[in-house]
């Protein structure tokens, strides 16, 4: 996913977890804490038994939403909405930290006009969240000094994903909570080691440590360390990819550790356009339903099996030992990606994991003093730029690294689809406690097969009265793109008009009828909202509903090709 810079800086926590516990208000804004991130929901618990307040923002009523004081429960992708009239209050109510905002910050004029039209009256017609209940948010958020602010997918994965992070950067300057231990704003990162990829520039713009690629200066620095010619535009992101596949411009593609057949939306389209490659590559450690399509496959080694760091969404970098002897042939990726540039005659010369990160350390300033034989123990938080640095547990403390923190105004603007007649029903996709996204690795293990063994709808008891469904009746989820065919699970979890879908299982792979629109700065789908209509399936006794997709060649890859999971007894 590209990353979702804000206002002032990377997308990392810009405080620390060992905080969380001491904080006095907890504002969560679209995560599902306690399923997705089981550790961080433990410290903010551990603050509620403190006494601290725990706000939580989500159209869903989840476990987290559940422990909430106050559970702001808005239309989905009417963020902007919300935090607009959060601020509306803030800044009518006199609760600006006015000093903060003189010394730290610019554009706030601009910023203001925008935020003084959206009353909490504008809001709550937007959002469907009373205005009582944003006064008293914003009341509460802005007056307790120790107030984090927590975000996730629930926020991002919108066409205003940017749009919504910002409004979460304008909140925190707004009232001067950033800087200052127990405060800042926190996106909850997903991966072990999605911190440290994007670190390490796993991204179309920016080399390591988020430096441009458009810099020349970076530039000049990584040709010279690297003695050769680099480009000097950004490079596309995974979503141009493939766009640019289905046109055929782009012949090859080379795949590390990512499974778009399942993971990105519209996958009709992605396998289109995957099979009009000449050339695919697909680095993996298990047969992936991407990998099924590959022309060569190169098996890489699990964690357990090699040596090297995780960046965790505090900006901490930890090492990772080698605990199990990797089986013949595979290798940990570094030393395949080396061993294949060699090939191709470049030779990266690298022996070892910890030689790649001096080589980091060498050209990444935040990284500049983390060696692996500093991380022994605890690891350490970039930045640290030095050797003797001992890294930093919150940032921004007496600047921004941009200089001023930058307020944007930002109007609200709808999702890219809405409902209607046809498509009725807004489709929200995420997670599930028991399973790991595109379940390469999860659906191998008995438990957790036992604990979700298949796919749901989460569907509120009103819309299911409505269409005459019951729990565990089957039914189709029919979208613009395709169509698949779940159990139904009758919940107030999920409020009227909104239902839910889980992303992990490949019989009933949601990404098919998902839709492709994405946001215009970050390019991150909008897997939080699509537009669908549900419509009740009665089987032939003794028989199980198929599956039927736009493309019967897709039902083949998902259903067919691949073999069903070994599971262990
Ligand atoms: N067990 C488990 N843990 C995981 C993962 C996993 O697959 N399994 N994946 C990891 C990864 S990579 C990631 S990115 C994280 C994701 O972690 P989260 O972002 O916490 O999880 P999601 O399920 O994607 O969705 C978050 C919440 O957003 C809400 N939401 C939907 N629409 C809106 C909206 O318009 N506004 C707001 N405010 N909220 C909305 C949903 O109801 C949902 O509760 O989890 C990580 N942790
Ligand atoms: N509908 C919907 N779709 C979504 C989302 C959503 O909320 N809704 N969320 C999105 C988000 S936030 C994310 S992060 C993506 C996740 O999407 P993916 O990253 O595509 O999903 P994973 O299942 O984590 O796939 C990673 C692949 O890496 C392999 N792997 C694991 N370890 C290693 C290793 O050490 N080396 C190598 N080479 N391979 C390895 C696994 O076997 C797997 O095939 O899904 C996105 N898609
Ligand atoms: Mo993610």
């Amino acid at each position: 996913m590209a990353g979702l810079a804000s206002a002032f800086g990377s997308g990392a926590m810009t405080n620390s977890i060992s905080e969380i516990a001491d904080a006095r208000v907890i504002f969560v804004v679209g995560s599902n804490t306690t399923e997705q991130h089981p550790m961080i929901a433990m410290h903010m618990l551990e603050a509620v038994d403190r006494g601290a307040t725990l706000i939580v923002a989500d159209p869903r009523k989840t476990q987290i939403a559940a422990f909430a004081h106050t559970h702001l429960r808005q239309r989905s992708g009417t963020d902007v909405a919300l935090l607009n009239g959060i601020m509306n209050v803030i800044i009518g109510e006199g609760l600006v930290d006015i000093n903060f905002v003189r010394r730290r910050t610019e554009n706030f004029d601009e910023f203001e006009k925008v935020v003084k039209r959206c009353t909490p009256e504008v809001a709550e017609k937007i959002t469907g969240v009373p205005a009582s209940d944003i006064q008293r948010v914003a009341r509460i958020y802005a007056t307790e000094k120790r107030s984090m602010l927590f975000y996730s997918m629930g926020i991002t994965q919108h066409v205003t994903g940017v749009d919504n992070v910002r409004s979460c950067a304008n909140l925190v300057m707004l009232t001067a909570h950033i800087g200052q231990p127990m405060t800042g704003l926190n996106p909850l990162r997903g991966q072990n080691n999605v911190q440290g990829a994007c670190d390490m520039g796993a991204l179309p713009d920016v080399y390591s440590g988020y430096q441009k690629v458009a810099d020349a200066r970076a530039r000049k620095k990584f040709e010279s360390a690297w003695r050769r010619k680099l480009p000097s535009a950004p490079g596309m992101t995974m979503i141009d990819m493939f766009d640019s596949a289905l046109e055929g411009k782009l012949k090859a593609m080379y795949i590390v550790g990512e499974n778009p057949v399942m993971s990105d939306p519209d996958t009709s389209h992605v396998i289109e356009a995957i099979r009009k490659l000449d050339f695919l590559v697909v680095q993996d450690i298990f047969m992936s339903e991407t990998a099924e399509l590959a022309d060569v496959i190169l098996p890489a080694v699990t964690f357990a099996e090699k040596d090297g760091t995780f960046t965790n969404t505090e900006r901490r970098v930890q090492k990772v030992r080698r605990a199990v002897r990797p089986m013949y042939g595979a290798m940990p990726d570094w030393k395949i990606i080396s061993e294949l540039s060699k090939k191709m005659g470049y030779d990266m010369g690298y022996r070892a994991a910890h030689e790649i990160m001096e080589e980091a350390a060498l050209l990444t300033p935040v990284y500049g003093g983390i060696l692996h034989h500093r991380l022994d123990a605890f690891g350490l938080q970039w930045p640290c730029p030095d050797a003797d640095h001992p890294g930093t547990p919150f940032m921004h403390r007496k600047k921004f690294a941009k200089g001023l923190g930058t307020f944007n105004p930002i109007e609200f603007t709808p999702p890219d689809e809405t409902t209607d007649m046809a498509y009725p029903f807004i489709l929200t996709t995420g997670r599930l406690y028991f399973r790991y996204h595109t379940a390469t690795m999860c659906r191998r293990t008995a438990t957790l097969e036992r604990e979700e063994p298949e796919c749901f709808v989460e569907i509120n008891p009103k819309d299911a009265g409505r269409i005459g469904l019951r729990s565990g009746n089957f039914v189709k989820a029919v979208s613009r793109r395709g169509e698949i065919v779940v159990k139904a699970l009758v919940t107030d979890r999920t409020p009227e008009g909104i239902v839910f879908i889980p992303f992990h299982f490949r019989e009933a792979a949601v990404n098919l009828i998902t839709s492709p629109a994405v946001d215009p700065v970050a390019k991150i789908p909008e897997f939080k909202v699509c537009a669908i209509n549900l419509v009740p399936v009665i089987p032939k006794p003794g028989e199980r509903p198929k599956n039927r997709y736009n493309r019967k060649e897709d039902l083949k890859i998902l259903n067919e090709l691949y073999e069903e999971p070994e599971v262990p007894s």
